[in-house]
């Protein structure tokens, strides 16, 4: 327990001097004699071969991008391509010591870590262990190609694969390693462990240490590398990411079997620019990016600027660094410091830099610098080196011609709507691994379902009276169940957040969990939305469960690209290669102002590739959690506070005890009725059931409420039935009305029932403002005066009822007139 490490007012007000560790710079000492001894003749000339490698696989890239042509094959590629030149002994130096099971995430600019990474996991493995990743990829597709007429090798086939597969993907191929869904920018291949490349500069770094913290958790081998810009060291999550990977409580808090901090790496490819700004000098101010270990921990988190320009420089600290950071000593910053001769992209005009600077680092090229210290310590004779380059340019002419042809390697069917099918991975797996998950206590110990036991499981007693709100199993109780459920399920499954351990979690929820899981599983993440849902991200797409929460939806917003960049697009981009067993709860609040009380379920709603629920009951709170938290894919999950204290009121029986799910994008019909369908999401239920009561006794008239409970995905069959039966539909929830997911609702509807409406449908959201304080909130969400206003300005007059607010359509006019 925190309380354990005590805040002692003595220690704190002591004077005293802070002295922060030396960081050092290029020590790297090359001896020829030791190298030759420590690596062989052999694996020198293997780096050297790799770098030239990727710089002619670059250079064919960049030869297609400006002359439409390379070695006579002519091909207009019409996506990026951010290259490397420059910067391969970077890549190549950082994988040599890398096997299959260590994961390198990336950006922009990852093709030559690609191919450096899979060559050093194709050096490791062994042939039957290649054959059976070629034969088993997008089942053997791409191998079935490469293989046709291949001499060589498995090891040679499995080099030519890697070029046929990155390079299909670049083209946006189905053969590629993603079916084309990725792209130059996103391309990977993680059976060799080439994870997920990131078009969002400093998007890796999070995801990064979500797999190493997915490595930690899980006792798996290896260890991750975040290969991120040196421009990216001025980006909030990269900053998240490692206040995420340093925290003490991996050494403090933790079972020390655990083993420590993630095994990360975050590896600074400093080439000196963003696209046109300069880090050093200009945009950032740490002179020597290294320095920036010296603000976050005792161990100036291990930095180094290392010479990117030797491979043989970067393979020594890679080396020793995988030593600290699979010991737990982590996490690790590296400055290696490279340049690219190659432009940001093949049409920058390197405006913003001098030709004799390009020169400078052109006289010191990396690739030319290896091929000279291997001829003058005789590695490497004149001739072989010259055959050396022809097998090169033949592998990467090869790989050319059957990734440009749409004969061998056409694109994914469109048509049939390829795509859509990737969006979701829709599976559903009990645990994520075999094994039994780390608890503190059995199940059946914990306090808080003993006190549960001793609850009413539904909100009425026998004779329908509502029971005292103490007496009655709570939402925030059947999340807390079906949360419980699954930590005792799957080995894999961790959650976090703030506050999420002694606190009992925001609002209660994950009361008396602390008592039954080790840190490891549960635990209090820093004030770092971004990284929350970031390394949740990593932490899914390795291969874990994970359950990361945001408080209040408001949070989204510093946790905007995690969610709608990365959270969403993974698996589609991936081609469902990786899964993503995540679900993030967020909470819809009130009392507390604009900035806690926005209900952002359209924002949200808008984005592909994430699933959206709303549960407003407790039956539905534990079924739908039951669902997420069983599903392979990416789930928003919102609550409501206003309704974390409400009991079941509307099944028999109330919340079972046992498990259950929820049917998957199919709403709740709470009320049948004929002359109305309201339909409601979220906490709107209740003010809908209000307005349903005053509807049947004052005007006899019966409204069906429909619970949407899902937002995507909805099946709209029921909604489609009730609107049949009744001609008059009222939309409600607690959002914003403008851009609200109720107006998707409304269009649908139109669409599909537009024969059994008698009028419009009629959209009865929260107002367009910002939240007020508690005390005038009632302005700001629907009542049930609302929806009958509503009901009766623009649907159906009710005999004799007087508005008392205004839902006409003048005023949505005005109102949308003044934008507000
Ligand atoms: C969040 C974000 N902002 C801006 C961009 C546009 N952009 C693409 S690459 C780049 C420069 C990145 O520099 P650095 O991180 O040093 O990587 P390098 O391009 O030098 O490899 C910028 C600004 C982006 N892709 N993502
Ligand atoms: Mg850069």
């Amino acid at each position: 327990m925190p309380k354990s490490i005590v805040v002692d007012p003595s220690a704190v007000r002591k004077p005293g001097k802070l002295k922060t560790k030396d960081i050092p710079i290029n020590t790297y000492k090359g001896n020829p004699i030791e190298e030759a001894k420590k690596f062989g003749p052999a694996n020198l000339v293997r780096m050297y071969h790799d770098m030239l490698l990727i710089r002619e696989f670059e250079s064919m890239l960049n030869a297609i991008k400006t002359q439409g042509a390379y070695d006579g094959i002519k091909y207009n590629h019409d996506g990026p391509a951010h290259l490397s030149i420059g910067q391969e002994a970077m890549a190549v130096g950082e994988c040599y010591h890398l096997g299959a099971d260590d994961f390198i995430f990336g950006s922009h600019r990852s093709h030559g870590e690609i191919i450096a990474k899979c060559l050093s996991a194709i050096y490791k493995l062994d042939e039957k262990k290649l054959t059976e990743v070629m034969e088993n990829y997008m089942g053997g597709a791409p191998l079935r190609v490469i293989e046709k007429g291949h001499k060589g090798t498995v090891k040679d086939l499995a080099i030519d694969y890697t070029l046929y597969g990155t390079l299909a993907e670049i083209f946006g191929r189905e053969n590629g390693f993603n079916k084309g869904m990725g792209g130059s920018m996103h391309a990977f291949f993680a059976p060799f462990g080439s994870m997920p490349n990131n078009a969002i500069v400093g998007g890796s770094a999070d995801i990064a240490v979500g797999a190493a913290l997915f490595k930690r958790v899980n006792r798996r081998p290896g260890v991750v590398i975040a290969n991120i810009g040196d421009a990216s060291s001025g980006c909030g999550p990269t900053w998240e990411a490692i206040a995420f990977a340093s925290m003490d409580q991996y050494h403090s808090l933790w079972d020390p079997k655990i083993g420590g901090a993630p095994p990360i790496i975050f590896n600074f490819v400093n080439n000196f620019y963003g696209m046109g700004g300069q880090t050093a000098g200009e945009t950032m101010g740490f002179g020597v990016l290294a320095r920036i270990g010296a603000g976050v921990n005792e161990d100036a988190m291990h930095a180094e600027r290392i010479d990117g320009y030797n491979p043989l420089a970067v393979a020594d600290a890679i080396e020793r660094k995988i030593k600290t950071a699979l010991g737990g000593g982590g996490p690790v910053l590296l400055d290696t410091a490279t340049y690219r001769i190659s432009g940001h992209s093949p049409s920058d005009a390197s405006s913003y830099r001098t030709k004799e600077e390009i020169e400078l680092w052109q006289k010191q090229d990396c690739v030319e610098g290896f091929s000279r210290y291997l001829l003058e310590n005789e590695h490497l004779k004149a001739e072989v080196l010259e055959e050396l380059r022809s097998k090169i340019v033949s592998r990467v002419r090869r790989a050319l011609e059957l990734a440009s042809s749409l004969e061998i390697s056409p694109r994914i069917n469109t048509a049939i709507d390829s795509i859509g099918a990737m969006m979701f991975s829709n599976g559903f797996k009990d645990k994520m691994a075999e094994g039994e998950p780390e608890v503190l206590i059995p199940k059946e110990e914990s306090p808080r379902l003993k006190s549960n036991a001793k609850k009413s499981r539904s909100g009425l007693d026998e004779k329908g009276n509502l029971i005292p709100k103490a007496g009655a199993i709570a939402l925030r109780d059947a999340l807390f169940e079906a949360m419980l459920h699954r930590f005792y399920v799957d080995p894999t499954m961790i959650a976090y957040g703030e506050e999420n351990r002694d606190w009992g979690g925001a609002f209660a929820v994950y009361r008396g969990l602390t008592e039954c899981l080790p840190y490891h599983r549960l635990f209090n993440a820093p004030i770092s939305e971004g990284a929350i849902a970031g390394t949740a991200v990593g932490y899914s797409i390795s291969g874990g469960r994970v359950v990361a929460e945001l408080m209040y939806c408001d949070f989204m917003g510093r946790a905007g690209d995690e969610i709608f960049n990365q959270m969403s697009k993974w698996q589609s981009m991936s081609a469902n290669v990786l899964k993503m067993p995540l679900v993030l709860r967020v909470s819809v609040g009130n009392k507390y102002g604009a900035q806690h009380s926005q209900d952002w379920t359209s924002i949200v709603a808008h984005i592909p590739g994430l699933k959206v629920m709303f549960p407003a009951t407790p039956y539905d709170a534990k079924g739908m959690l039951n669902l997420a938290l069983r599903g392979t894919d990416p789930v928003v999950f919102f609550e409501s506070q206003r309704i974390y204290d409400i009991a079941e009121l509307f099944v028999e029986g109330g919340m079972p005890e046992g498990y259950y799910e929820v049917e998957e994008g199919e709403p709740a019909i709470r009320r049948r009725g004929k002359d109305f369908t309201i339909i409601t999401i979220g906490a709107t239920l209740y003010k809908a059931l209000e307005a349903a009561d005053v509807l049947e006794k004052k005007y006899n008239l019966s409204a069906e409420i429909i619970d949407a409970r899902f937002i995507n995905p909805l099946n709209y069959d029921k909604i489609i039935e009730s609107v049949k039966k009744t001609g008059k539909v009222v939309l409600s929830s607690d959002a914003c009305e403008r851009g609200s997911f109720l107006h998707t609702m409304a269009s649908n509807i139109s669409q599909l029932a537009f024969d059994y409406l008698d009028g419009p449908v009629a959209v009865v959201g929260a107002r367009n403002w910002i939240t007020p304080p508690a005390e005038m909130e009632k302005a700001f969400f629907p009542q049930k005066e609302w929806i009958l206003d509503a009901i009766h300005e623009r649907l159906y007059p009710l005999p004799g009822h007087d508005a008392t607010t205004y839902q006409t359509t003048g005023e949505i006019l005005r109102r949308n007139r003044k934008g507000v």
